[in-house]
């Protein structure tokens, strides 16, 4: 990882096969310092939000997730690695790369790269992991073989090849700088540039909540929240769950 600001004695693991990097970290909590990374190429069950998977053939994707010890208000570390994610992809891939909220990062309407944080406790102190995948070589039929339409990759978007070290360490960069950010108090600054990112605001939603609602996505407010204007005026601002957004994954 040359060029990588991740302090030497930060332990890094790269195994060459696990079933879920988040899985990993959380398990072995204890060993390891914050700011611990571990990524693979191949991970075997990969987890997504609300008990779902996150598939990706061996060889084919980023799976990396970071051990923090954040202060403050949690619920905001998916938009903060959202920022670092698109912006890697971007840097990397020369893609545009947009967050749908909360957690997706799109690229010409595709689902680049998903994020999941799973907070826990150690020793009476309130931790995350991060953690990130990336779809680095999968083809148009892997998507199709796993049903996920929606789905694309690095490969599958612009015909390059990105290896996961490669991926790896500049999301890394990207992410620590978002972490720091955050962590020293500039979460409004970092809120406005991902609000330029947001593919979700200026669009008709539907939010899925025990009584699902309809409306335009107007904003995030200073939490992360997204704001939702009902067809009566009426503000709601969400704070997790699902937002289907009007002409991305076939929701029209
Ligand atoms: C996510 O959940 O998008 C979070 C994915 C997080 C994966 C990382 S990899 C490193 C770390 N270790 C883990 O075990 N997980 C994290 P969610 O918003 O719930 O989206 C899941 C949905 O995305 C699935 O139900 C599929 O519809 C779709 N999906 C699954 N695999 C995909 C892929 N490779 N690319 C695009 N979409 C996918």
């Amino acid at each position: 990882m040359s060029g990588s600001t991740r302090p030497k004695e930060i332990p890094l693991l790269r195994p060459a096969q696990t079933a879920s990097t988040n899985r990993l970290l959380k398990e072995r909590v204890a060993d390891f310092p914050r700011g611990a990374v571990c990524y693979t190429d191949h991970q075997t069950a990969g987890r997504g939000r609300l008990g779902r998977s996150w598939e990706t053939p061996p060889g084919t994707a980023l799976a990396l997730s970071v051990l923090w010890y954040p202060e403050g208000d949690v619920s905001m570390l998916p938009l903060v690695c959202g920022w670092g994610a698109t912006r890697a992809i971007e840097e990397v891939a020369g893609l545009s790369a947009y967050i749908k909220w909360p957690n997706d990062s799109i690229c010409n309407n595709r689902k680049v790269c998903g994020i999941l944080c799973e907070s826990g406790t150690h020793n009476g102190r309130l931790y995350v992991v991060a953690g990130v995948g990336v779809n680095l070589t999968q083809t148009e039929e892997d998507f199709a073989r796993a049903d996920l339409p929606y789905a694309g990759s690095i490969l599958s978007l612009t015909g390059k090849r990105v290896s996961a070290d490669e991926m790896a360490e500049v999301l890394l960069t990207h992410l620590q700088e978002g972490y720091a950010r955050w962590q020293a108090g500039d979460m409004a600054g970092l809120l406005e540039e991902i609000k330029t990112r947001c593919i979700t605001l200026g669009r008709p939603v539907q939010v899925l909540a025990t009584e699902p609602f309809t409306g335009m996505a107007v904003d995030l407010d200073a939490t992360g929240r997204l704001v939702v204007e009902r067809e009566d005026g009426s503000r709601v601002a969400v704070n997790a769950g699902e937002v289907s957004v009007r002409g991305l994954y076939g929701y029209t």
